[in-house]
């Protein structure tokens, strides 16, 4: 069994855990108080700042492509060998866990520093990408600086169909790069060759409780749930809340309130069968104030499930009940697609060497689990194989500033990538032995 040891010594995780913890206040957060760290807001900005120090110390080129992902190249044993990718995301949710995203960029970087320690080179480089805007928490689309680098942005979201999307501040995604030099037309540009990435791997907590329920710190994940989100608009009547009659109204959020409800019977009527899951995340009402009958609500719809049949089964009884409510209440709804992902199932020659790392560390075969949560990992499998190493997270609590990890079990998750490195260099050496021969 490889002990969570290199040769320089035991790895902790402690520095990773640390190094997270400073990322998590300003000024690597936009909010004194709280963990929010948007796309290209100055969070953003200086978080960059710090990592590319820190991957240079850990002997990488570093550089920040066309959607403003940063990306850190640690060269291979020849000059412009194609890459390993690894990667997460930098930015949060609002309120945001710690480690959510960033434990996946922080860990890689441990693998590569233990590398570069070593002088320990392979026959392909190692990338390490810090990706802008997985969560979609600044403007309403995700993973639009994933999608750049996979190349699939002008297929997923043409640039006209995102551009002018605003933040709570009303600046657009166009203002906002530009505010950074970029443009979302030039945002293409961050799309990588097919033939330079290798494979993508995403070290990521679980940001659930099995791990933890089963008293282990690492699990490899099989396949990452299908994913649909949406806007709803709703626009009834604004009235005094003293002068209009109760049977006169056309209240929006009495209407939004009995349609969440109809969501959340909906979610429950699938039995948590096949991961079904959903939520209205956002609900917010216009004018918003207490003398007025509120006119008009906007929420947000977000269901998913392991398969895409549940997922849209699902998602058609609830589009289907609230044009029924809608109806019943003389209120007007717009139903605004915000997302659409299938689901992503991981590469099975890459599960299999996570697997053998994994075992090879903790000494047991490795837990497979599917995640429910969404990743950059579902959007670069359009790029090259893709595989995903979960770690355990405290109570399985995210999105959460409750969000904990044990420096024990990153120090694990640093020794099992470190060991999968070397598993994927000697089955790429056999491959190419094979090709050449
Ligand atoms: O929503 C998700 O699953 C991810 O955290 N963006
Ligand atoms: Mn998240
Ligand atoms: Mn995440």
């Amino acid at each position: 069994m490889v002990k969570a040891m290199t040769e320089s010594g035991t790895v902790t995780g402690e520095r990773a855990v640390a190094r997270c913890d400073v990322l998590g206040k300003p000024p690597f957060s936009d909010e004194n108080d709280l963990l929010f760290r948007p796309w290209l807001g100055p969070g953003f900005i200086a978080t960059v700042e710090a990592i590319s120090n820190w991957m240079r110390q850990a002997g990488m080129t570093v550089r920040q492509d066309a959607a403003a992902n940063l990306i850190g190249r640690y060269e291979g044993s020849t000059p412009d060998a194609p890459a390993l990718l690894f990667g997460s995301h930098l930015d949060s949710v609002r309120d945001g866990g710690r480690y959510d995203g960033m434990l996946g960029v922080i860990t890689a970087l441990e693998v590569v520093a233990g590398f570069h320690e070593r002088g320990e080179r392979f026959p392909f480089a190692i990338e390490i990408v810090g990706f802008g805007d997985e969560e979609g928490s600044r403007f309403p689309i995700t993973m639009l600086t994933t999608r750049s680098i996979a190349g699939v942005l002008e297929e997923d979201d043409p640039v006209a169909a995102f551009a002018e999307l605003h933040d709570v501040d009303g600046i657009t995604v166009e203002q906002a790069l530009a505010r950074v030099g970029l443009t979302p037309r030039g945002m293409a540009a961050a799309k990588r060759r097919k033939d330079s990435v290798l494979a993508y791997v995403e070290a990521h907590i679980e940001q659930g409780p099995v791990l933890e329920a089963e008293g282990r710190a690492l699990g490899v994940v099989s396949g990452i749930a299908a994913q649909r989100r949406f806007e709803i608009r709703l626009h009834g009547m604004a009235g005094h809340a003293g002068t209009m009659a109760m049977s006169l109204r056309r209240d929006a959020l009495t209407a939004a309130s009995e349609m969440v409800l109809a969501i959340e019977r909906i979610g429950v009527a699938g039995g948590d069968r096949d991961g079904l899951v959903a939520t209205v995340g956002s609900l917010r009402t216009w004018p918003g104030v207490t003398n007025v009958v509120p006119g008009d609500v906007t929420f947000t719809i977000d269901a998913r499930a392991g398969t895409i049949a549940t997922r849209d089964r699902a998602m058609n009884d609830i589009l289907a009940a609230l044009k029924d409510i809608a109806e019943r209440r003389g209120i007007e709804i717009e139903i605004i697609p915000r997302e659409d992902l299938d689901p992503s199932p991981c590469d099975p020659r890459l599960m299999a060497l996570m697997e053998t790392a994994v075992q090879d560390v903790t000494g047991e075969p490795a837990r497979v689990l599917v995640s429910g949560a969404g990743h950059d990992a579902m959007i670069m499998a359009r790029l090259a194989p893709m595989s995903m190493l979960f770690i355990r997270c405290e109570k399985g609590i995210s999105h959460n500033p409750a969000e904990a990890v044990l420096p024990a079990d990153v120090g694990e998750a640093v020794t099992a990538l470190t060991r999968f490195v070397r598993l994927f260099a000697d089955d790429y050496s056999q491959t190419q032995g094979r090709h050449s021969a």
